[in-house]
């Protein structure tokens, strides 16, 4: 193994670029947004936990992607806990792919309530309106998103069941669908390492996953359990273009972690945690939620990374 011992991210000079004061309404923090390019704009929705504890879901607009946000002035999407009661304590940490033969847009977020945390489909043409799916994998389950093309006629969805029982690991697991609402076919995808490992014992899937010519690109994160609480980094693997259920290679060491004041230090100190990235050019622009307190932002050459991760 190469010891990488350079930068595959940058972080943006005016980190963090989002945070609470930001927000048109009252807001405790803002933090793990989902990204995309549409219509010539990036728009983030962004992850907004209010000040009973409780999170929704807001857009926000921007050119350039990285000032001037036009932040909804209300919440995009709430927790509805009268109609789905899985949302009772509001939704969290969206994900969003285009869905290329629908021509929609589908949001898998995190639906949390006493039930404990699973995973909820909307579908969406223009983040205003939304066609809720409900619930599509049952508790304990997160981090979920789609892959954007079919696979032998069958939607894809990566995503982190969390098992009951001593010494079992929580992995990243893929499971398929005909029509978006029926899932099986569920195979473990990316196991957590054990033991030393920055990535031992839990990972969940960060961005959705990023077709490239070399294969589709994850980043994932792992959670390292420390005296002082819970490290989270992140990772990279690559798919099979054609296969999702193999895995060409992954990285061994992380490639980012938190390092800075508003990655060390807030509600959840010791947290970097994407729920999108956008890709424009080569640049990839990788949006993440610090110490679950405010939204900053990475780059890296795409070119540079694939060649990193094959070459690794
Ligand atoms: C995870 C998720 C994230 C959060 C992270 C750190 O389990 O719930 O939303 O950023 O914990 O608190």
């Amino acid at each position: 193994m190469k010891n990488s011992n350079r930068e595959l991210f940058t972080r943006h000079p005016g980190n963090p670029i989002i945070t609470a004061k930001d927000i048109p309404y009252p807001a405790n923090t803002i933090f793990n947004a989902a990204a995309a390019r549409l219509e010539g704009e990036t728009l983030l929705l962004l992850r907004i936990e209010d000040r009973r504890g409780f999170s929704h879901l807001t857009a926000a607009r921007s050119a350039g992607g990285v000032t001037d946000w036009n932040i909804d002035k209300k919440p995009t999407l709430l927790g509805d806990g009268n109609k789905y009661p899985e949302e009772a304590w509001g939704i969290e940490d969206a994900r969003i792919t285009f869905i290329e033969d629908l021509g929609k847009w589908a949001v898998a977020y995190t639906a949390y309530s006493d039930l404990a945390p699973l995973v909820s489909l909307a579908l969406t043409e223009d983040f205003k309106k939304f066609e809720r799916m409900g619930p599509v994998l049952p508790p304990e389950n997160k981090d979920a998103a789609l892959f954007g093309a079919k696979f032998d006629g069958r939607y894809t969805m990566l995503h982190r069941p969390v098992p009951a029982g001593p010494g079992v690991g929580a992995h990243i697991w893929i499971s398929f669908s005909p029509d978006l609402r029926h899932w099986g076919d569920h195979r473990v995808l990316l196991r957590a390492r054990q033991g030393g490992w920055w990535d031992a014992n839990k990972i969940g899937l960060s961005t959705p996953p990023l077709k490239t010519d070399e294969g589709w690109l994850l980043l994932y994160h792992g959670v390292r359990e420390t005296a002082s609480g819970c490290i989270y980094r992140l990772g990279l693997a690559l798919l099979d273009l054609d296969d999702p259920t193999r895995v060409v290679c992954r990285s061994d060491e992380w490639v980012f972690g938190p390092e800075t004041l508003y990655e060390r230090v807030g509600d959840v100190g010791n947290v970097v945690f994407p729920c999108g990235w956008t890709l424009e050019g080569d640049q990839l622009r990788i949006y993440y939620g610090g110490a679950d307190s405010c939204l900053a932002l990475a780059t890296g050459s795409l070119a540079e990374i694939l060649d990193w991760l094959k070459n690794k």
